[in-house]
């Protein structure tokens, strides 16, 4: 297979491919699709299209062939392990992901890492064109890959070329200190359409774009141009905010045996009155130290008591060769053995802590089995966790506590929303949410269902795309 390399019309560009690999019944090995939210916009028109999607299998130092899976045409880019320290821990985990979330964890800047970088993003970029057919469509992911717009635009000025950011693009003076702040902005303006989650966020780029690209940028439209001075492109700046496969998500949330699973899992913490559930990668921007702490205080004012309250935190794995992701986990775990050895007895947790993640399944029943969500991150650029939280509520009940530093709040109004960093505000939209009303619950849940019911992850795929479509080309 795969000899001469067959052309598509839209390719999708991402650090991962959307699959796992799995060993089946027989032992061999094979790949199954990952359940993430991006593979469950996409698959719709990547089928109906003629689609590839090219990135990283996962494993560094390996190199696999092209393969087809569910209706799409997969092209893993290799990473050796070197690229796979100082492009991905490195300059993307290490430096871009914390400076784009406000500094809360200080991002370091080695010229090694920005040399790894520009190489991925390259080798990214010369994947993406050999598959893509004549005035294709291609659609870049995310802040590992800025740089892939322009290299393909220099490549390929047939195709058209979109760009999502999916975690924050930071305020000026922050994105500022990147000392390549300049190539990182031209690789973007490469796209002819860059989407954003929130219009702060592109209103950030816009304005970074004024400061160090000198064009003028209005209605979110950049003229851009090349490095003789020469027009080159319009590039338009525009907010698209991701979503969920809610139908898919309500639709397991029905099923009887998750709706039993979820009867288990309470019974299994005790039966409390009110079950609180975080779920969140380890991450330092997810706010999980401030969420533990402001319950903490709860129990010791006795505002709330270990028997009557439990908080499940799923906290999956993440990044954890790197030094903050270690030191994160180190925090969690010290609050909860603290916690749990005040307040909690033989048979009674204060805080159940699972290191671990779990099938989609699972993850339905815990959402099911919770009465209140707690979503307190302190940068977040949408947070799917509280879109799925409230798509899973098929009986209307259950409160969402929400941080208004997630791209969700901007949508999700209804919520009980809070600055995570508050801790007396946070302990009272805690307490918000553990005393309200049936009544008051039902009015918001249902709010927030329409919301995510009409504004799902096919919609956002279908309005990027569509826009991306639509744009007049002047080049
Ligand atoms: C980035 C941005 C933006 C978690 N644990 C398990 C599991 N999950 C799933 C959740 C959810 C996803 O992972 C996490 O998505 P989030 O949006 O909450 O956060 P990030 O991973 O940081 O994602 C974020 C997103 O990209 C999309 O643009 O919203 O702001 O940071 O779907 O359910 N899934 C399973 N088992 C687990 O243990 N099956």
């Amino acid at each position: 297979m795969n000899k001469k390399p067959a052309k598509f019309d839209l390719v999708v560009v991402a650090n991962r491919l959307p699959v796992d690999r799995e060993v089946g019944p027989d032992g061999e090995a094979g790949w199954r699709q990952s359940p993430g939210g991006l593979v469950t916009g996409l698959a719709p028109v990547m089928k109906t299209h003629d689609g590839a999607w090219v990135g990283w299998a996962g494993t560094p130092d390996e190199e696999i062939e092209p393969f087809d899976l569910d209706g799409m045409r997969l092209v893993p880019v290799p990473l050796s392990n070197d690229e796979f320290t100082q492009y991905y821990e490195g300059f993307s985990n290490a430096t871009l992901w914390p400076l784009y979330h406000d500094v809360i964890a200080p991002p370091e800047f080695h010229r090694t890492w920005w040399d790894a970088y520009l190489r991925v993003n390259e080798r990214f970029a010369q994947a993406a064109v050999t598959v893509a057919a004549e005035n294709a469509v291609i659609w870049i992911h995310d802040y590992q890959l800025q740089l892939v717009p322009g290299m393909i635009r220099k490549l390929r000025p047939d195709v058209r070329i979109g760009f999502f950011n999916h975690i924050p693009f930071p305020p000026y003076e922050i994105f500022a200190q990147l000392p390549w702040r300049k190539q990182i902005l031209h690789g973007l303006l490469g796209a002819d359409l860059i989407g954003f989650q929130r219009p702060y966020d592109s209103a950030n780029f816009l304005r970074a774009v004024r400061r160090n690209v000198g064009t003028v940028a209005r209605n979110g439209l950049v003229r851009v141009t090349d490095e003789n001075g020469e027009e080159s492109h319009t590039a338009k700046a525009q907010s698209f905010p991701i979503s969920i496969d809610a139908a898919e998500l309500e639709r397991l949330a029905l099923k009887p045996e998750i709706q039993e699973r979820a009867r288990q899992i309470r019974e299994e913490v005790g039966n409390p009155e009110v079950l609180m559930l975080g779920v969140d990668r380890m991450d330092y921007t997810k706010g999980i130290r401030h969420r533990i702490k402001a319950f903490a205080e709860l129990l010791e004012d006795g505002a709330l008591s270990v028997g009557e309250v439990t908080l499940v935190q799923i906290a999956t794995p993440s990044r954890e060769r790197l030094e903050h992701y270690k030191q994160i986990r180190h925090d969690v775990e010290l609050a909860v053995g603290r916690i749990n050895g005040e307040y909690g007895g033989l048979s009674t947790q204060a805080v159940n802590y699972l290191h671990h993640s779990f099938p989609r399944d699972e993850m339905v029943a815990f959402y099911l089995a919770a009465d209140v969500m707690l979503v307190t991150a302190l940068r977040d650029g949408m947070n799917l966790v509280a879109k799925e939280y409230v798509a899973t509520r098929v009986n209307h009940d259950g409160a969402l506590v929400l941080s208004e530093f997630t791209g969700a709040a901007d949508e999700l109004r209804q919520a009980v929303l809070v600055n995570p960093h508050d801790i007396t505000g946070l302990k009272a939209g805690i307490m918000k949410a553990v005393e309200m009303t049936p009544r008051e619950s039902a009015r918001r849940m249902r709010a927030l269902r329409r919301r995510v019911a009409e504004d799902d992850v096919q919609h956002w795929s279908r309005m990027f795309l569509e826009t991306l479509a639509g744009l007049r080309r002047d080049n």
